[in-house]
């Protein structure tokens, strides 16, 4: 776990002459998308306006994330908004990221549905003087100057593969129940998972891989679908929140509950009740809230020009604490957690 820092005296007056900005622009919070029309171009002079684009509305995930940079910007005396698509869909974005980039965002912070499909939107955006931080699931590096990453790809594909191994015996046929089909972070993992299968569980043997496009409805039929197709199927995983709670959701009035094993990446408010009737016996994720506040932080050091972005910058993240900037403009939150019934009571998001 991180130790926990105060924030300096340096980003102390960083936050008042924002704080100072800001009242002389006189933008109050909104959630409506419509930021701050300034006319400045990423200057550090400029009040502070950070918006948050999440690869969809309505997916606790993001509401959980977006909410600790909500409280991060406003901390820093910025105004923050949240805007974004229903549906998690590679373009579906670009709107809304042409949107901020006209009215003179400070920064963007967004999860990428494509690692392309983007990239032209954010280079505009971009070119306008808007710094663009990925957070959750990045694009090509080009498009952006940080991604913030919740934990390394490889402990993120090891714990879920580990995880299912241990419930099913290490042996037997298994599926996967993705996002986005081409979603940066969920392949990434995908092919991490099916790397360490290959090298590690033999005995397992990877059938499907569907996906439910972060929509619990399509997530919902495509594990009805898989139990259909696969009869012997002893495991899913799902490494997206949307997915494995509608799996779960499935499976727990089905004959296949304790039967079919479930595990991947879960939020425990949402997974609180599988697990607590049996369906799921353990699951993983990082702190989406930390996730959020980190990206509104590296998003806020970036418009005031106290980083670039290059490797080896620093910044803190008020009490998250301090943070370098890694190869490739990663800045890395941490380890991720597992959750089962002994500790799912301790989390609340
Ligand atoms: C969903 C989204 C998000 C991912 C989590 C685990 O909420 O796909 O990008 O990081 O699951």
């Amino acid at each position: 776990m991180r130790t926990l820092t105060r924030r300096t005296a340096t980003l102390g007056v960083a936050t008042l002459s924002l704080a100072l900005a800001l009242t002389a622009c006189g933008k109050a919070d909104t959630d409506s998308g419509s930021g701050s029309s300034d006319g400045a171009s990423g200057s550090s002079s400029k009040a502070l306006n950070v918006v948050f684009i999440p690869k969809n509305l309505g997916n606790p995930y993001f509401d959980a994330s977006d909410a600790g940079g909500k409280k991060a910007v406003e901390a820093l005396g910025g105004t923050y908004s949240e805007v974004g698509p229903q549906t998690a869909s590679p373009d579906a974005q670009v709107q809304y990221i042409n949107t901020a980039a006209q009215q003179h965002a400070s920064a963007i912070v967004i999860s990428a549905n494509d690692p392309k499909a983007i990239g032209s939107a954010l280079t505009q955006a971009k070119q306008s003087g808007t710094k663009v931080v990925t957070f959750d699931s990045d694009t090509e590096a080009q498009y952006r100057d940080l991604f913030i990453n919740q934990a390394s790809p490889e402990g993120i594909a090891k714990a879920q593969v580990d995880g299912i191994a241990k419930q099913i015996g290490d042996s037997g046929e298994i599926a996967i129940l993705s996002a986005a089909a081409n979603a940066t972070n969920q392949n990434a993992w995908i092919d991490l998972m099916k790397k360490d299968l290959a090298a590690d569980h033999p005995n397992i043997k990877l059938v499907d891989t569907v996906y439910g496009n972060d929509d619990d409805q399509t997530s919902f039929d495509k594990t009805a679908a898989l139990l259909q197709t696969h009869p012997n199927l002893k495991g899913i995983i799902s490494p997206t929140t949307v997915g494995i709670a509608a799996a779960a959701r499935y499976l727990s009035t089905s004959k296949a509950k304790g039967k079919v094993a479930l595990t991947g990446l879960g939020t425990p408010n949402q997974m609180r009740k599988f697990v607590t009737d049996g369906t799921v016996a353990e699951f993983y994720l990082w702190n989406p809230t930390d996730l959020g506040t980190l990206a509104a932080y590296a998003a806020a050091a970036l418009a005031d020009g106290k980083i670039t972005g290059k490797e080896g910058d620093k910044f803190t993240a008020g009490e998250l604490g301090d943070f370098t900037v890694g190869a490739d403009g990663t800045v890395l939150l941490g380890d991720p957690t597992a959750f089962n019934k002994d500790n799912i009571a301790d989390f609340n998001f």
